[in-house]
C-alpha cells in the first residue's frame, strides 16, 4: 500500500496556505458571508491537549466545507488573557503575566497551527492588548453614563484563596469555580453592572434562537429564573407582652377561623398607608393565593429587620449566636430539602397578618436566603414543603387553605400545576401543588389561578402588596479586587461630587468617567492580592492619583479591575473589524458579518459567558453599535475528551496526552479523522489512540486509490456509492455528524478500492470530501492530479439526485399467501421495520381487521406473508 510522509508534506502545506492567504476574509465581499466562530481560549502554561481541539476541528470542517461551497468565511482565533487563571500561574512561577501570558500565546497558536487549522490570523486579537481593552472600557463607560452601572455595598461571594471577590457565575457547587475553596459571604465595595433590567429580554429572545441546543437554553431559562408572584407587606408589632394570640393548630386547621369579614377588621392600622414608624417585614411569594394559611413569617439570618430591632428582640444574644452558626453554609446547603432545617424565633416581636389581623411568630432560619427575592417568606406549612418540616419541628399551626379539586370539577377548573398521577382524592399533609382554595374567605371555592388574581388586586387596592415578577439572575458584580484585568476607567473626584452631568454620576456622587482611553494597566513588579477589599493597583500611588478629567482637581482612581468575563462578551464583534481605532465596530463591518452563524465551544459556558455576552450585545443593540438583537445564530456545544482511563485529562491524573505527540507521529490529518470519528459530536467519549491509528489506515487507503487513476470510469455501482456519499457528507457537516460523515467516507473508499480504474474527476470527488477532515493530504493528492489551485478553492462536489438515490426493493405482501398488496421499501430494511410497514398499510389493516396474527414471515427484500386465523 502507498504510504506518505506525513511531516514534511503537512508542513509544506500549511505554510504554502499562510502564505497565500487562503484564509483571509474581507469585509464586505460580493459572496455570501459565513461567520464561524470558537470560543476563545486562555492561554494557560500547560499548552493544549488533545481534548480541547476537539471543537476547533469541527468548526474547521465546517470552515472549509463552507469556503468550498462558495462563502467568503470568516473563522478567526484570539486570546483570552486576562483573569485569575493567568494571574495565579504569574504567582506561583514568578514570571510577571505580561512575559507568562505572551509565551503560552506562542505555543498554543504553534500547537494550533500544527492541526492545520484554518484561522486568519490577520484579525487574532488578545483581551489583555490596550488596543482591545479600550473597547471593552468604553463599553462600561457607556453603560455607566446610562445608569446601568452602580458602586454597592452588599456581602458578595469571596474566595480567600483567590482573595477576590466572585460573581455567582463564578461558584461551582457553593466552590470558587477557579480553586475549588469553600466561598464565604463578605461585605465588600464593588461594582455591579445591572444585567437584571435585561433578565426578561435575556428570556423571552431565547425564544426567537432556534439553531440552540434546547438543552443550553433550558440552563440559561433556569439560571435567569423567572417567578411570578407578589411582594406583600407584614407590619412588625413590638412588644407582645407574652400574649401570642396565634391560631392553634387544632383550631387552625378547623375551618371558620374567620368570624367576622375581613373588610371590618382591617382597620387603617394594617393597611400600608398609615405613615406609623413600625417596621414592615416585605416578603415574596410565587403563591399569594395561600395567605390565609400563612401562620409564620421567616426572615433570612441577613436580614436587616434584626439590626433594625435590637433589643426589641428579647432574646437578640441567641439569635446573634444563631447567625454566626449558619454565617459560612452554602445557599446548596441551606436550602437542601433533605438536610434538617434549622431557625430561631424573635422573641418579643410578632408580625400582622395583613388580612386576618392575627399576630404571626417571627423566626430567622438559614432556609431563606437574603439574596432572593426580599430575603423574607410568609411560610405557609400546609402547601410548601420547606415550612411543612419546620412547622413540624417547632409546633407551629398548619392550616389548610387548598385542597385538590373533586374529580367532577376537573374539567371545569382552570389550574394547570397538578402533576401527573396525583390520586387528587388523597390530600396528604403537605400539598403543594394547585387546586380549589378553602378557609380562605373571600378566596374560597376559587381556582388558584383565579384566587391569586383576586388577591393580589385586593392587597393592591390596600396598598399591603402588589404583584411582582422576580428573578433568580443577580446583578453582575464586576469588580475583581486582583491585578490581572482592564482597570475599570471611572475616577473619584471629590470636588465633582455634587454636579453630576449623567444618570452614572448621579447614580454614583463623586465618580466621574474618564474618557481618555484606554486606561491602561501599569506595568509593576509586585501584583500580589493584598486581600484586603482593595486591589494591588491601590499600592501604585502615581497611578492612583490624578487629576479628575472634569475639574483638574486632584482625584483617585478606582483600583478594581473588571472580571475576565468582560473582555469576552463581546470579542466576536472585534475580529469582524480588529485594527479599528475610531470605534468598537465600524457599522460597514458590522452590517457585512453579524451575527455569527455558526458558535461552538464548551457546555460549561451555558449560563455564564453566554449569558454576559447575550447581555452586553444587546446593549449594543440599545445604543446603535449593533444592528440585531442576539449574537450567535446558531450554537453547538462540544463533548469533553476524557483520558483513556476515561477519568478527566489532567496534570493530577498524568493521563494528558499532548496534541503535539500525536500530530508527530501519526499526522495532524490523522488526529482531526480520529476526534470527528470517535463518536457523536456531543457527547463526552474517552481518548484511545488505537483509533488514530485506524484514522491513518483509511488515510493510507485514500492515499492508494491515486493509483487507480486512469482513463476507464469506475463502475454505476461505485459511481451511487460516490454520489450517496457527496449527499451524505454534505448533510452531515451542516448536521454536525461528522462522525457519520466519516464512516460514510471509509464506506466510500473501500468501495473505490474494489474499483479497476477512477477517472481523474471520481478520484478528486473523494479527496473533496476528505479535504475537510484531512486538509493536508486531500490537498497534496489533489495537486497530484495536475490541480493548480488549492482543493478549497475548488467547488464542493454536488450529487446527482438520481444517483444519489438509495436503493429501493419491492416487497410484496401476501395473507395467508395471497397476494394483498405491495410497497416500496429500502434495501436491507430491517425485518422488524418492514414488518411494521406491511401491517401499516391501509389495504392490509382492514384485511386484519378482527383477526388474530398467528405469525409473520419476512424474506428480506422481497416479501411479507402474514398468517391469521
Ligand atoms: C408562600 C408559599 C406558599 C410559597 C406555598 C410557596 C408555596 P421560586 O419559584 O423559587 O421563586 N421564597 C421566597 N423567597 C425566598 C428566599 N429568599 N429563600 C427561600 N425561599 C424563598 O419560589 C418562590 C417561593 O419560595 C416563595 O413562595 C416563597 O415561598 C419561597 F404554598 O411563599 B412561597
Ligand atoms: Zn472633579
Amino acid at each position: 500500500m502507498r504510504e506518505y510522509q506525513h511531516q514534511q508534506l503537512e508542513a509544506k502545506w500549511r505554510q504554502k496556505w499562510q502564505q497565500e492567504g487562503l484564509y483571509t476574509a474581507e469585509n464586505g465581499q460580493d459572496k455570501p458571508k459565513f461567520y464561524v466562530l470558537d470560543m476563545f481560549p486562555y492561554p494557560s502554561g500547560a499548552g493544549l491537549h488533545v481534548g480541547h481541539p476537539k471543537g476547533y476541528i469541527a468548526t474547521d470542517v465546517v470552515t472549509r466545507c463552507m469556503m468550498m461551497q462558495g462563502y467568503n468565511v470568516l473563522h478567526p482565533m484570539g486570546w483570552d488573557a486576562f483573569g485569575l487563571p493567568a494571574e495565579n500561574y504569574a504567582l506561583k512561577t514568578g514570571v510577571h503575566p505580561t512575559i507568562s501570558t505572551a509565551d503560552h500565546i506562542v505555543n498554543y497558536k504553534r500547537q494550533l497551527d500544527d492541526i492545520g487549522l484554518a484561522y486568519d490570523w490577520n484579525r487574532e486579537i488578545n483581551t489583555t492588548d490596550p488596543d482591545y481593552y479600550r473597547w471593552t472600557q468604553w463599553t462600561f463607560l457607556e453603560m455607566f453614563k446610562r445608569g446601568l452601572v452602580y458602586e454597592s455595598h452588599e456581602p458578595i461571594n469571596w474566595c480567600p484563596t483567590c482573595k477576590t471577590g466572585l460573581a455567582n457565575e463564578d461558584l461551582e457547587n457553593g466552590l470558587c469555580e477557579r480553586c475549588g475553596t469553600v466561598v464565604e459571604k463578605k461585605p465588600l465595595r464593588q461594582w455591579a453592572v445591572r444585567i437584571t433590567d435585561y433578565a426578561n429580554r435575556l428570556l423571552a429572545d431565547l425564544d426567537k434562537l432556534p439553531d440552540w441546543e434546547d438543552s443550553i437554553k433550558e440552563m440559561q431559562r433556569y439560571w435567569i429564573g423567572r417567578s411570578v408572584g407578589a411582594e406583600i407587606n407584614f407590619k412588625v408589632i413590638i412588644n407582645t407582652s407574652g400574649v401570642i394570640p396565634h391560631p392553634s393548630r387544632e383550631a387552625g386547621a378547623k375551618a371558620g377561623i374567620l368570624p367576622v369579614t375581613v373588610d371590618q377588621r382591617l382597620d387603617s392600622r394594617l393597611r400600608g398607608n398609615d405613615t406609623g414608624e413600625s417596621a414592615v417585614i416585605k416578603v415574596f411569594t410565587t403563591r399569594p393565593d395561600t395567605i390565609f394559611g400563612a401562620t409564620y413569617l421567616v426572615i433570612s439570618p441577613e436580614h436587616e429587620l434584626i439590626n433594625e430591632l435590637g433589643d426589641a428582640i428579647l432574646n437578640l444574644n441567641e439569635v446573634q449566636g444563631y447567625i454566626s452558626q449558619v454565617k459560612n453554609k452554602s445557599d446548596m446547603e441551606r436550602t437542601d430539602l433533605n438536610k434538617d432545617k434549622s431557625g430561631i424565633e424573635l422573641q418579643g416581636v410578632k408580625a400582622l397578618h395583613p388580612v386576618t389581623g392575627h399576630q404571626l411568630p417571627i423566626f430567622a432560619a438559614d432556609y431563606v436566603l437574603s439574596g432572593y427575592g426580599t430575603g423574607a417568606i410568609m411560610a405557609v406549612p400546609a402547601h410548601d414543603e420547606r415550612d411543612h418540616e419546620f412547622a413540624l419541628k417547632y409546633n407551629l399551626p398548619i392550616i389548610k387553605v387548598v385542597v385538590p379539586p373533586a374529580l367532577d370539577q376537573l374539567n371545569t377548573v382552570g389550574f394547570n400545576s397538578l402533576p401527573e398521577h396525583t390520586d387528587i382524592r388523597v390530600v396528604d399533609d403537605c400539598y403543594t401543588a394547585e387546586g380549589l382554595a378553602i378557609n380562605s374567605d373571600f378566596l374560597d371555592g376559587l381556582s388558584t389561578a383565579a384566587a391569586k388574581e383576586k388577591i393580589i388586586i385586593w392587597l393592591t387596592e390596600n396598598k399591603i402588596g402588589q404583584a411582582k415578577v422576580q428573578y433568580k439572575l443577580k446583578d453582575w458584580v464586576f469588580s475583581r479586587q486582583r491585578y490581572w484585568g482592564e482597570p475599570i476607567p471611572l475616577i473619584y473626584c471629590e470636588y465633582c461630587h455634587d454636579n453630576p452631568t449623567n444618570e452614572g454620576e448621579r447614580l454614583n456622587p463623586g465618580w466621574i468617567a474618564d474618557d481618555n482611553l484606554p486606561v491602561t494597566l501599569p506595568m509593576v513588579d509586585h501584583y500580589e492580592p493584598s486581600g484586603t477589599a482593595e486591589s494591588p493597583l491601590a499600592n501604585i500611588t502615581d497611578w492612583v492619583n490624578v487629576k479628575c478629567p472634569r475639574c483638574g482637581k486632584a482625584a483617585k482612581r478606582e483600583t478594581n479591575t473588571m472580571p475576565q468575563w468582560a473582555g469576552s462578551s463581546w470579542y466576536y464583534l472585534r475580529y469582524c473589524d480588529p485594527y479599528n481605532d475610531k470605534e468598537l465596530i465600524s457599522k460597514k463591518a458590522e452590517k457585512y458579518w453579524n451575527p455569527v452563524d455558526l458558535y461552538v465551544g464548551g457546555a460549561e459556558h451555558a449560563t455564564r459567558h453566554l449569558i454576559y455576552a447575550r447581555f452586553w450585545h444587546k446593549f449594543l443593540f440599545d445604543i446603535g453599535v449593533v444592528s440585531t438583537e442576539e449574537p450567535f445564530a446558531k450554537l453547538r456545544h462540544v463533548g469533553l475528551i476524557l483520558a483513556e482511563d476515561g477519568r478527566k485529562m489532567s496534570k493530577r491524573w498524568n493521563n494528558v496526552i499532548n496534541p503535539d505527540d500525536i500530530c508527530s507521529e501519526y499526522g495532524a490529518d490523522a488526529f482531526r479523522v480520529y476526534e470527528m470519528f470517535m463518536g457523536p459530536f456531543d457527547q463526552p467519549v474517552a481518548w484511545n489512540t488505537n483509533g488514530v491509528i485506524g484514522a491513518r489506515k483509511f488515510l493510507s487507503k485514500l492515499t492508494a486509490l491515486s493509483q487507480k487513476v486512469g482513463d476507464d470510469s469506475a463502475s454505476k455501482a461505485a459511481i451511487s456509492q460516490l454520489h450517496k456519499t457527496i449527499k451524505k457528507v454534505t448533510s452531515d457537516i451542516i448536521d454536525f455528524k461528522f462522525n457519520t460523515a466519516i464512516s460514510a467516507l471509509m464506506i466510500l473508499v473501500n468501495a473505490l478500492g474494489d474499483e479497476e480504474s477512477l477517472t481523474k474527476e471520481q478520484y478528486g470527488m473523494a479527496l473533496q470530501l476528505a479535504a475537510p477532515f484531512a486538509p493536508h493530504l486531500a490537498e497534496e493528492l489533489w495537486q497530484e492530479l495536475g490541480h493548480g489551485q488549492s482543493i478549497f478553492l475548488s467547488s464542493w462536489p454536488r450529487f446527482d439526485a438520481e444517483l444519489a438515490q438509495d436503493e429501493a426493493a419491492v416487497v410484496v405482501i401476501q395473507i395467508n399467501g395471497k397476494v394483498r398488496d405491495q410497497m416500496e421499501v429500502g434495501l436491507d430494511m430491517p425485518a422488524a421495520d418492514v414488518e411494521a410497514l406491511a401491517k401499516a398499510r391501509e389495504k392490509i389493516v382492514s384485511w386484519l381487521e378482527g383477526k388474530e396474527i398467528v405469525k409473520v414471515i419476512v424474506v428480506p427484500n422481497k416479501l411479507v406473508n402474514i398468517v391469521i386465523k
